[in-house]
């Protein structure tokens, strides 16, 4: 299998059936979700960094060499987004999120330096009360001083309820590795040999 971008899904009819773990990627628009699917496939733009920021609603399936699909979606606060593409974006998701034993891992981008905005504390919730597998990812760490850190962390701590997170940087590829390793738990841990 190669690291591919596999295909754009607008509506979950057009999903395939299940084969391997799903790893599905959300966040506010301009987190960076796209430079983080780069860095963490060690490609240069098989995921583009957009110019044009929550213009598609789509469901961007990435195949993976290591064997599982990532998932990238639309940003949510995109403010430029009209009603009826806000609309949109929210029936996808919400459907998305419901198949039941579809989804494996949510990542869910938060900005290192904004920290959690209201919207990303939405989902948050709705992440818990779905009770779905995720984990808080922190983006742009390059554009924190190490000064910072400890308060910012604190802030964060705080209002996501002292759950797990790790620090990730596009720039410097620090984290990675730790994504890697949640990842791989997923497809060695028989999740996909049902
Ligand atoms: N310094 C720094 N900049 C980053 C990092 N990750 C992303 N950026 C920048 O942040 C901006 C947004 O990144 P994208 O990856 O396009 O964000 P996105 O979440 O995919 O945005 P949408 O597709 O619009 O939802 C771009 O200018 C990136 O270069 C990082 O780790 N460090
Ligand atoms: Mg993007």
């Amino acid at each position: 299998m190669e690291t591919k971008f596999l295909k754009s899904v607008f509506n979950i009819k057009q999903l395939d059936q299940k084969t391997l773990p799903e790893v599905l990627l959300v966040g506010r628009s301009n987190v960076g979700k796209s430079s983080f699917i780069n860095a963490l496939l060690n490609r240069k733009n098989i995921a583009r960094t957009s110019s044009t920021p929550g213009k598609t609603i789509s469901l961007n399936y990435f195949q993976v060499d290591k064997g599982y699909f990532l998932v990238d979606a639309p940003g949510y606060g995109y403010a430029r987004r009209s009603k009826a593409m806000q609309d949109e974006f929210l029936k996808l998701m919400n459907d998305y999120l419901s198949i039941p034993n579809r989804i494996d891992l949510v990542l869910l981008l938060v900005d290192f330096r904004i920290g959690p905005t209201n919207d990303d504390l939405v989902m948050l919730d709705y992440l818990l009360e779905r009770k779905l597998n995720f984990h808080i990812i922190l983006t742009k760490a390059d554009k924190v001083k190490m000064s910072e850190r400890v308060k910012k962390l604190r802030i964060i701590n705080e209002k996501t309820y002292g759950l797990p997170h790790i620090i990730t940087s596009a720039e410097t590829k620090i984290g990675y590795n730790k994504v890697e390793e949640l990842i791989s738990n997923l497809t060695i841990g028989g999740q996909n040999e049902k």
